[in-house]
């Protein structure tokens, strides 16, 4: 996982409505709806949860320590998502306890090696890889019209590319999959639907759509594009050419944090959900 840097993040807060504006241009749809698609559910029904939402976003030192701006960062796109939200003055135990002892719902915390969403009534979580996959392949999904029949190219299949892949795969799609790490290829080996590839080139010759979910920069180049091929591509940095990414600009989705953001919010919300009717059945 790639640990950001506060030049990827300290725009996030005053781009968050031109960045709405280039998600609805994108893909027709707005980071809330995309989100509630990575989570299964439709936004109506998320709203009575989300607005009961206050979240403690709590800066955690651990590791390499706080990301200058990255609490920040969180803060405006749960502010921008109409959810009750604050930073905690202390950070990690010290900031949770500060968290809960504000009324604090559920905890956003981060350090190099996990980014969770954690709910305190139902201790359920949600993780920012596995919901990065799914909210960016709901906007490639989105962007390209139904994918069943189709084949999605995915470089990369750490836990974004896979959360991505069993989306994909839940849509009716196939997948060309591409990672450098043969041991990655070799968990999926034998998986319906899923065409293993031993390059990258080979893997983005056979779909009609990519997601790059790797760390490296330069997977995706001139060549590669073309005018009706749509690209989702959470991976940091961006895994596309500069060259590419200008020509092709309208046929890609990317942002550092957004999308996976707003996806934990909603599928922590729809799980909570689905959670909380089942015990309401035993309660009642
Ligand atoms: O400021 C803090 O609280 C730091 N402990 C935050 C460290 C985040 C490290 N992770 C990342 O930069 C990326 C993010 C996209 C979320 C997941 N990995």
């Amino acid at each position: 996982m790639t640990r950001l840097l506060t030049s990827d993040i300290e725009k996030i807060v005053e781009r968050m409505a031109l960045h709405e504006k280039e998600l609805q241009v994108l893909t027709g749809n707005g980071m809330v709806t995309i989100a509630a698609d990575a989570a299964g559910v439709s936004v109506r029904s998320l709203f009575p949860w989300m607005q009961g939402m206050r979240v403690g976003i709590v800066p955690v030192t651990t590791g390499l320590g706080i990301i200058n701006g990255f609490s920040a960062a969180i803060e405006g796109i749960l502010d921008f998502m109409g959810i009750d939200c604050f930073v905690t003055e202390q950070t990690d135990v010290a900031g949770m306890i500060e968290a809960v002892n504000n009324g604090a719902q559920q905890l956003f915390m981060a350090d190099d090696v996990t980014c969770s969403l954690l709910d305190l009534k139902t201790s359920l979580s949600a993780d920012n890889s596995i919901c990065t996959g799914k909210g960016f392949a709901a906007a490639l999904a989105m962007k390209s019209g139904s994918l069943k029949d189709k084949v999605v190219s995915v470089l990369g299949v750490g836990p974004v590319g896979c959360a991505a892949i069993e989306y994909f795969l839940s849509k009716g799609a196939k997948v060309a999959v591409y990672d450098k790490d043969a041991d990655r290829l070799e968990a999926l080996q034998g998986k319906d639907g899923v065409i293993i590839c031993q390059s990258r080139h080979a893997a983005l010759a056979l779909g009609q759509h990519y997601f790059e979910a790797t760390t490296a920069s330069d997977t995706i180049t001139l060549a590669d594009m073309s005018a009706d091929t749509f690209v989702a591509a959470p991976g940091m940095p961006l895994g596309i050419t500069q060259e590419a990414f200008e020509q092709y600009q309208a046929n890609i989705i990317h942002d550092t944090l957004e999308i996976g953001v707003a996806s934990m919010v909603t599928c922590l919300m729809a799980e909570k959900a689905a959670f909380m009717q089942k015990h309401q059945q035993f309660a009642s």
